[in-house]
């Protein structure tokens, strides 16, 4: 294939591929369009709330929708993703309140759903953990079927170009190799990791680091919305055919900051941000739906409205969460009650109830 692979150009022209492609109707791709105006949407808000206060801190996915929404709409229900902290789109496919992503991020709550009912792992911060964890619980699904028969659900782990770098991720990427492992690493190279730019991570693309571990890797244009889908569903299937893990580069930009604590004008320059937006992810869907009339301005309109009426009702639910008890935070450090834990929580009890004027 050639080296990035592309079904949908910043233009909004369709190509085609002969291995990867998607015979998509016009009700899928308007779906795809919904989604990822709603992810923007959410994102936009979460940060908006987040500058009111209402948040502490808010990673924004700004560009990265359609690397989300392709990757997060090729799972299966029975599937299972493990994400960092950027993945609130891919949260959005796998049915996951938004309001508890807020949650979270307010503070309120240390999790804020349960896992096992989204196949979708809670956001991991520390970077590239959940390499391991996909790849650990990957050969759990490949030993729940018996070794010898396809494991029938696939896994996919998110990490980031930075992350690439990490001693875990490659370590992942050993043990999936040589066991096999129904996983997908879907590396969103968003060409910056805070302040570090893609040259420092790496010599090479980054999907063709996936040789030297023994497993397919393929690069995609992250902001085509098609392409990624096609390419996810690919390695899914290989993975649930039993055929081992591959690594997807998907090639993408963080348009906004990195989170709400960062200011990206300190280390990078307006000419590369404008460049990326000629790329836009939703523009070249909207380009398309209008072209071959699958999408009209009244579809369009619709979508907006809904986007403004979800994003009230975030607005809404994310003042009225409630505060947690303070001594909250000692319920789920262990699964078991443990001595030095539970004096701590006595004397911040006593603490809180004395008198301190
Ligand atoms: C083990 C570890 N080291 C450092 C950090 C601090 N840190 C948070 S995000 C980040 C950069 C990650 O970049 P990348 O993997 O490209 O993901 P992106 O934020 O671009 O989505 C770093 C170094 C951390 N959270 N965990
Ligand atoms: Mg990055």
């Amino acid at each position: 294939m050639s080296e990035l692979l592309q079904l949908l150009t910043p233009e909004g022209q369709r190509l085609h591929h002969p291995d990867y492609d998607v015979d998509i109707s016009g009700e899928e791709l308007r779906g795809l369009y919904r989604d990822m105006v709603l992810v923007r949407r959410l994102d936009t808000e979460a940060h908006a709330l987040q500058r009111q206060g209402e948040l502490g801190l808010w990673p924004p996915l700004l560009g990265q929708e359609a690397a989300q929404i392709g990757a997060g709409r090729a799972l299966r229900p029975d599937d299972y993703a493990f994400p960092t902290y950027r993945e609130h789109g891919v949260a959005w496919t796998r049915g996951v309140d938004p309001v508890s992503l807020l949650a979270l991020f307010r503070g309120v709550t240390n999790g804020g759903y349960d896992p096992t009912d989204h196949g979708f792992a809670l956001p991991t911060i520390v970077i590239g953990d959940q390499t391991l964890h996909a790849v650990g619980y990957a050969m759990g699904v490949q030993r729940d079927a018996g070794l010898d028969s396809p494991p029938g659900s696939g896994v996919i782990s998110f990490f980031g170009d930075g992350a690439s770098s990490q001693g875990d991720v490659n370590e992942a990427f050993v043990w999936a190799a040589v066991n096999n492992a129904p996983v997908v690493f879907f590396c969103q190279n968003n060409q910056w990791a805070i302040s570090q730019p893609l040259s420092r991570q790496t010599r090479i693309p980054l999907y063709r680091r996936a040789e030297g571990f023994g497993c397919p890797g393929l690069r995609v244009d992250g902001n085509d919305v098609l392409a990624v889908l096609a390419i996810t569903r690919a390695a899914l299937d290989r993975a649930r055919r039993g055929d081992g893990p591959s690594l997807i580069e998907a090639y993408t930009y963080r348009m906004g900051a990195h989170t709400t604590s960062d200011d990206p004008t300190r280390y990078r320059v307006e000419t590369e941000l404008e460049q990326w937006r000629l790329k836009d992810p939703i523009e070249r869907v909207r380009a398309y739906l209008l072209r071959t009339g699958a999408g009209d301005r009244a579809f369009m309109d619709e979508v907006d409205q809904q986007a403004d009426d979800m994003a009230a009702r975030l607005r809404q639910a994310c003042r009225d969460l409630p505060d947690p008890a303070p001594d909250a935070m000692f319920a789920h450090v262990y699964a078991e009650p443990q001595d030095l834990v539970q004096q701590e929580q006595r004397w911040w009890r006593e603490y809180l109830g004395a008198d301190h004027g």
